[in-house]
């Protein structure tokens, strides 16, 4: 019989990859979905036919039990969140209730469905529910150490990154009181055509593919100099399901050990379309952040070993890959639009 697994957060960039992953390994998907009538889900419904949808709220401890009732799932896959950090600076509460308690509401509506209550002698977790939990390299923030490791400290420097440490914290003290199968992935950025268009790398395809074509001329960034670890989101849901496939379960560090600044990303994907980047991009200090995280790195030695995990798609690719997407896309509308206008009726 096929595996279940549900995923809260699959209308967003990670959910819908992992959807497409695992339902081309053979499982069957169900999509946490909120609202009444959320146009990402239509999306979704369209991208991934085989998906199914099960209403809830991570804000909603009730939906989120009657959810993992309905679904009786094999895999809990917790991508769910605000995922873009400022906001938590605008919204710090809310973020708070959704990135943290949200997780705490999937653990404990896990464990009432399951009736679990102690850990089981032997610490056997076989025909258990899996739990895999979204946690972020955010929590690194002020990084004591580099690269960072599943040892390293964590001092976050935003609402979200103190959120996201609550999660995985909690994700682990429900291993070790109840005994319950879960894991986290600390995941370093990673980015794909589906990006929000509010995260940077996806600000700077877009505006590259407006300003190709002459329909936008000015790119504002805020802090050129941080510096991340950036990653294709297609390869870092093959490491969220591997860890969910493990004997025992374990927390692991995923990216792909390179450092860009924000400044080498504008270069490069203004370079795909044969531009200089500093005749565009003009700084704005509105962007820049509170308390910034400056640099992030990773070390996944511990997933490269033991989830036998590697990412095939490096930065420049992947640049690539966002630029051309959001190229073609603002073709095809510039293209339409001149087919409507021209168009008698
Ligand atoms: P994303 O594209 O912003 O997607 C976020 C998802 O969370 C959306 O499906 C959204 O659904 C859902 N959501 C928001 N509020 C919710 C609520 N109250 N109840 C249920 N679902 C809710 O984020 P992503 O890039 O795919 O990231 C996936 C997860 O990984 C997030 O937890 C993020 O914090 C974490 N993470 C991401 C990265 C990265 O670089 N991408 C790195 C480390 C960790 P709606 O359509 O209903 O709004
Ligand atoms: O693309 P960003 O907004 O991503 P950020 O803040 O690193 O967060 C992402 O990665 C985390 C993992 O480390 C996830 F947990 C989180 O959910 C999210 O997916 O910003 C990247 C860097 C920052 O240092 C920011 O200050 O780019 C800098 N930046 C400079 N100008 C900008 C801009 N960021 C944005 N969004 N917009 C700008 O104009």
């Amino acid at each position: 019989m096929s595996k279940r697994a549900l995923i809260t957060g699959v209308t967003g960039q990670d959910g819908s990859y992992l959807a497409e992953h695992l339902i081309g390994l053979g499982y069957e998907v169900w999509g946490l979905s909120r609202g009444q009538a959320n146009p990402r889900k239509d999306r979704i419904a369209q991208l991934i036919p085989g998906l199914r949808f099960v209403d809830g709220d991570l804000m909603d401890q009730g939906s989120l039990v009657s959810a993992v009732d309905a679904v009786q799932p094999d895999e809990v896959y917790n991508l769910g969140a605000i995922s873009f950090v400022p906001m938590s600076w605008q919204q710090a509460e809310l973020v708070t209730e959704v990135n943290g308690t949200g997780v705490l509401r999937v653990l404990e509506a896990i464990r009432l469905v399951s009736g679990l209550n102690k850990p089981s002698a032997g610490g056997d977790t076989s025909g258990q529910i899996r739990f895999y939990q979204a946690s972020s390299s955010e929590m690194f923030g002020k990084v004591v150490e580099a690269p960072q490791s599943e040892s390293t400290s964590f001092h976050p420097r935003s609402p979200y990154g103190v959120a996201k440490a609550y999660g995985h914290y909690i994700t682990l003290n429900y291993r070790e009181s109840y005994g319950m199968y879960g894991v986290s992935g600390i995941l370093f950025n990673h980015e794909s055509p589906r990006r929000g268009a509010e995260f940077v790398t996806r600000k700077i395809s877009l505006a590259v593919a407006q300003i190709k074509l002459g329909l936008q001329d000015r790119l504002s960034l805020g802090n050129l100099d941080a510096v991340r670890d950036w990653g294709f989101a297609g390869d870092y849901v093959r490491a969220m399901h591997l860890m969910l496939q493990q004997d025992s379960p374990g927390d692991y560090v995923v990216g792909t050990g390179r450092m860009h600044s924000v400044r080498d990303a504008a270069r490069i994907a203004f370079e795909c379309v044969g531009l200089d980047w500093e005749e565009h991009v003009v700084v704005d200090p509105g962007l820049v952040r509170p308390a910034e995280v400056e640099t992030l790195c990773a070390d996944s030695s511990n997933a490269r070993q033991e989830l036998g995990w590697e990412p095939e798609v490096d930065f420049a690719e992947l640049m690539r890959m966002m630029v051309e997407s959001d190229l073609n896309q603002a073709q095809l509308v510039r293209d339409y639009g001149a087919m409507l206008s021209g168009a008698r009726w």
